[in-house]
């Protein structure tokens, strides 16, 4: 397998912590899609050009974070189940994984947008910002129940929500939800986002030096 997939790119780090988590083996293919000449490429293999993108070992192209840990968690048996088989708990799973991507990661986006906006708009950061903090308030609930985002093992949601709490604990005021402070600690401890975190570091310092890009 190939994944297509930049390190800085939070829905590439979800697929990662999938692909760590079924200790799969894939050949890592990093697109920096500022670059033209990488877009360019990336597009004659996929006309979209939006990382991550799965390349299976028979030629099929995966896309989209959630199905490619889809077909992952199908195809790559091992302990860690990702897809609850119990109809209630997958869809349980599958509702958070909407959630987070629809109203945390794509607004995180947006946020990130608009501060790097010359004559940014500080309403619609306000705006932003409180909307996220109520979905996080609402996570931090959920997290009163369950140790992971849906019970007591790891899922397609708990890949979904880590590469989001970096970035929102820098720039949003998360300290008083104790729930979420209790499970980024725990996040951090987990070997599957210890791997993607080292190469997450090792992109910032080369996009610091100039090495490299952020797509
Ligand atoms: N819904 C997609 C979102 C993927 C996405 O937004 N990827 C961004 C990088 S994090 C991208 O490739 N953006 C480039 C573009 O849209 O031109 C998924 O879950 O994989």
């Amino acid at each position: 397998m190939e994944l297509f997939y930049h390190p800085l790119s939070r829905y590439s780090q979800k697929v990662l912590i999938a692909l760590y988590e079924k200790q799969a083996n894939f050949y890592p293919r990093i697109i920096d899609l500022r670059d033209p000449f990488s877009r360019k490429e990336f597009h004659q293999t996929y006309p979209q050009a939006r990382v991550p993108l799965l390349k299976t070992h028979d030629e099929l192209l995966v896309p989209e974070s959630s199905i490619i840990i889809e077909y992952l968690d199908r195809h790559c048996n091992n302990s860690t189940q990702l897809l609850p088989q119990e109809p209630q708990r997958n869809l349980q799973v599958r509702l958070f994984d909407r959630i987070i991507d629809n109203d945390i990661n794509n607004p995180l986006f947006q946020l990130e947008k608009l501060k790097h906006t010359e004559d940014s708009n500080e309403f619609e950061i306000k705006q932003l910002e409180k909307q996220l903090l109520v979905q996080f308030q609402r996570l931090d609930t959920q997290l009163t129940q369950h140790h992971w985002v849906c019970g007591d093992s790891f899922t397609l949601a708990d890949c979904a929500l880590i590469p989001c709490l970096s970035y929102s604990f820098q720039h949003l005021n998360l300290l008083d939800l104790d729930e979420i402070v209790r499970y980024w600690q725990q996040a951090q401890l987990r070997g599957a986002w210890m791997l993607v975190q080292e190469e997450v570091l090792l992109a910032e310092m080369e996009e610091t030096a100039g090495i490299r890009g952020i797509p």
